[in-house]
């Protein structure tokens, strides 16, 4: 995939302060530190895009991301949205802080109707946590549709890493897990896929 430009649009709380209806939206979460702004510059061939929002306190806020993609051989062109929403799985978050979270991605997961899927990052090398599993349980109770990605699979040995996305697809019940590493960058076109076909 060709990447024609990616943007920062804007950063929200709650659905007056989300973008004005546009392209189809694509959301990634997942656990603090799985890789998630890697995955987004990965996807979006940039080095710092996830980061140009970088004021304290943003990985409590929904990030939004335009991009523009086409296919290698330019015959297809795409629009599509990013929203990056903060990681879980903060331990040393104070209680009201966890509340406040869980409410911001709840209205976010029932109420954007430009969401097409959720892409819930697990760590390729650790496997999933009980708090990836609750996450995958509350996106399919609302019915969103939910994309799957090991990220750091580059810590797996090669031979074994076929048998460790298995193993997380059954774990997780969800068939098709992408391998993934923003470090040796392999998984980016199979996750563009889905991104596209979504
Ligand atoms: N080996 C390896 N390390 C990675 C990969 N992706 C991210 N990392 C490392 O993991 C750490 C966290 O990466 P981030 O992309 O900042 O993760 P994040 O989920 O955005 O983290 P927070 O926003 O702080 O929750 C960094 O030290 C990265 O260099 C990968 O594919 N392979
Ligand atoms: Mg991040």
């Amino acid at each position: 995939m060709i990447v024609l430009s990616a943007e920062f649009v804007k950063s929200a709380t709650e659905p007056e302060g989300y973008p004005a209806a546009g392209p189809a939206e694509v959301a990634f979460c997942g656990r603090s530190n799985v890789g998630k702004s890697s995955c987004l510059n990965s996807l979006s061939n940039r080095k710092a895009l996830a980061r140009v929002s970088g004021t304290p306190g943003r990985t409590r806020l929904i990030n939004f991301f335009d991009l523009k993609v086409a296919e290698k051989t330019r015959t297809r062109e795409w629009e599509i949205r990013f929203a990056d929403l903060p990681g879980y799985g903060f331990a040393a978050g104070p209680r009201d802080d966890r509340k406040e979270w869980k409410k911001m991605i709840d209205r976010y997961l029932v109420e954007r109707n430009e969401l097409r899927a959720l892409v819930v990052l697990v760590d390729g090398e650790i496997g999933p946590q009980p708090n990836d599993t609750e996450m995958l349980d509350w996106a399919r109770n609302l019915g969103r549709k939910i994309i799957v990605a090991a990220t750091k699979l580059d810590r797996i040995a090669k031979t074994r890493r076929a048998a460790q996305l298995d193993k997380i697809s059954v774990q997780l019940g969800v068939p098709g897990v992408i391998g993934f590493s923003a470090k040796e960058h392999f998984g980016v076109e199979e996750l563009w896929r889905a991104l596209l076909d979504a």
